[in-house]
């Protein structure tokens, strides 16, 4: 064990107050850095990383050999979904969701416009007109989580949130594209998101976590006691939102139980504070537990608000306790992960050096019996300081992320309920550094009833020396665990670009994607809706121009090496539409559609259409060319648009 274990009794203030990495949590910029550089990674740095035996056979992946997971990563800020074959950690695919794409298109092509502005709210469409945009070009995306049923991933979709622009979206796992965004009402800055585990998904669970006033008019900022939270229940078949509760405190991450009884939020700032002095005054947080089965009711019932078009439900403290429970919980509590026993739920402290686990059993008692929110508290062991995360192996053991001392913490649940219960028992097993302060790490199957015990990922904000220098932006750490050995050592050092958050593993045989699209796909029903009344046949070969008014609509099909269309005219402000379908119904051959000087470009998959307009506004020849290396003449997959003056 590690002589950095926290001496029993520390509290939040003993932890600002006595050590460099509180210091460094909580300090002004220049204080946190120190810490965060100098203090806590400093101990990290002192022991060595673990030397791999038994998986380094396991991680190095032969050429031409196949991992035996999908590593579906979120990219933060960046915005997009990212797929890596694991363990090999080989990045295979982005998947662009809430960020603009250069290569694919993706918040370009109509076919995407479309997903993005359907559900977008009519404030949001009027602000970015106002803008002179039709989409936001930014999104930060934290979590994403595989669709359910009955307690472990079943294949269909994956769902991530956005932090912000206060977004969920959805993946479909059978062409790895999304086809679905919504903007959530009322709450801001979606954060922690997971989907029901129970029976199924149903439910995708999000919370908000930015507070504003009851009525955000502009004419209330400081008057705390009118501000409110979001948690929105939103329907993963339909994508639209269910239902909402108001909360009390910033909501954090949220999780689902195994039964399809309850969802639970960790909640900081319970104080409603604006600054960072407020929002850390009190010593215990909470768990925000939402009884889903009483807010059906109470939805059903008519015990509602509607608030933009949304049943909302008042399950503020001490509102309502019919619908939620307040359990408090030490301090400032951040990841919230359900073990795959379904019985255990860890909340862990950030600001306390302790995990609380709730028993979901107890969980009745507090809604039927109004019995003490903290009796479902059935262990708190310290662990470490700065625990952000816990991951599982289904073998009773959790593995926690210490972000100020750098540390994966393994640690025994059954011990920790009996050192609670009193028994003289210490449930930490081993620690193994990391580098740089991790964040969320994540088990292979880890959140799944069917949680495998081999690998743990620990996804690490810095990476200071452990790469060659790139600048001063340096990539993050992402290191991979040996959890079938004792002493789990590091086996491997992933860099990557801003800013992985949280990741799922996957066993390989529950994702199916196909390799062609279905011509019937629902992605460019609208586009074939417009092609039929133009009396053009997108399924088949096509080179047809059609002229509306100003409106100009280009039908050409592609197929290796050629545009069926080597040249079309427009006129000099015509709103010009280039559709293609691609006829190649052949694994790996993508097009693309790319317009010289017109920030034009959009994949066009194998059996795919897609559609791209803009305004012909610069008379000229312009060529356009196929962007994906397709054919030993591809560079020849070119082709002309003439914009002819207007005539004045
Ligand atoms: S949160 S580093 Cu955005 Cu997932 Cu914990
Ligand atoms: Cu088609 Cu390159």
């Amino acid at each position: 064990m590690s002589e950095n274990t926290p001496k029993k009794g520390i509290s939040r203030r003993g932890l600002l107050g006595a050590t460099a990495g509180g210091a460094a949590l909580l300090g002004g910029a220049t204080g946190a850095r120190l810490a965060l550089l100098g203090g806590a990674a400093g101990v990290a740095t002192a022991a060595g990383t673990g030397t791999a035996t038994a998986a380094e056979g396991a991680l190095n992946i032969a050429p031409g050999e196949l991992d035996d997971y999908y590593g579906f990563w979120s990219s933060g800020q960046t915005g997009e979904l990212r797929i890596l074959g694991f363990p090999s950690m080989r990045e295979l695919m982005r998947v662009p969701v809430f960020n603009r794409c250069s290569a694919t298109g993706w918040g370009q092509t109509n076919e995407s416009l479309r997903i993005f502005e359907e559900g977008m709210l009519p404030e949001t469409k009027a602000f970015l007109a106002a803008n002179g945009k039709r989409v936001h070009d930014n999104g930060d995306l934290h979590h994403p989580h595989m669709s359910f049923t009955d307690g472990t991933y079943d294949g269909r979709y994956l769902f991530m949130n956005d932090k912000a622009n206060t977004r969920v979206a959805r993946v479909r796992c059978d062409v790895m594209k999304c086809d679905k965004i919504t903007e959530i009402p009322n709450a801001k800055a979606i954060h922690g998101l997971r989907p029901q585990k129970f029976p199924r998904t149903g439910y995708v669970f999000a919370n908000g976590e930015d507070e504003t006033p009851m009525v955000n008019d502009g004419k209330v900022l400081d008057e705390p006691e009118k501000y409110v939270n979001f948690f929105t229940a939103l329907d993963g078949d339909s994508m639209d939102v269910a239902w909402q509760v108001m909360v009390s405190g910033n909501l954090d991450n949220t999780d689902a139980d195994y039964q399809g009884k309850y969802a639970f939020s960790t909640s900081y700032n319970s104080e409603m504070g604006m600054n960072l002095a407020e929002m850390t005054a009190s010593e215990m947080d909470h768990v925000v537990v939402f009884n889903l089965k009483e807010i059906e009711k109470g939805v059903a019932n008519g015990d509602v608000q509607m608030l933009s078009g949304v049943p909302v439900i008042d399950g503020r403290k001490e509102k309502n306790k019919k619908y939620t429970r307040y359990i408090p919980i030490p301090n400032s509590p951040h990841g919230i992960n359900t073990a795959p026993d379904g019985v255990h739920v860890v909340v862990n402290g950030k600001l306390s050096p302790t995990c609380s686990v709730i028993d979901v059993r107890k969980l009745d008692a507090l809604f039927e019996d109004d019995a003490d929110p903290r009796s479902c508290i059935v262990a708190e062991p310290e662990l470490g300081l700065g625990p952000l995360h816990t991951a599982f192996d289904g073998k009773g053991f959790a593995y926690t992320t210490l972000f100020i001392d750098s540390q994966i913490v393994k640690w025994d649940i059954a011990k920790a309920v009996r050192a609670y219960a009193g028994e003289d028992v210490d449930p930490i097993l081993t620690k193994t550094d990391v580098h740089y302060q991790p964040g969320h790490n994540h088990t292979s199957m880890g959140e799944t009833k069917e949680a495998d015990g081999k690998w743990l990922v620990s996804l690490n904000k810095f990476s200071k020396d452990r790469f060659i220098n790139v600048g001063p932006l340096k990539p993050e750490n992402e290191q991979i665990l040996d959890i079938t050995q004792d002493d789990m050592p590091v086996v491997h050092d992933g860099p990557t670009f801003a800013e992985p958050h949280d990741v799922i593993i996957v066993r390989r045989d529950i994702v199916n994607p196909v390799s062609v699209w279905d011509r019937n796909d629902p992605m460019w029903a609208e586009t074939r809706k417009q092609a039929e009344a133009d009396g053009v046949d997108i399924d088949d070969y096509m080179d047809t121009v059609i002229r509306d008014g100003n409106k100009v609509r280009v039908y050409m099909s592609s197929q290796a090496p050629m545009f069926s269309l080597e040249k079309f005219e427009v006129t000099q402000g015509d709103e010009v539409t280039v559709i293609v379908t691609n006829l190649d119904d052949v694994d790996d051959l993508t097009h693309g559609f790319t317009l010289n000087n017109h920030g034009v470009a959009m994949e066009v998959g194998p059996q795919a259409t897609s559609s791209v307009t803009f305004t012909a506004a610069k008379p000229g020849v312009y060529w356009y060319y196929c962007q994906w290396f397709c054919h030993a003449l591809h560079m020849e997959m070119r082709g002309r648009m003439l914009v002819k003056p207007k005539a004045s």
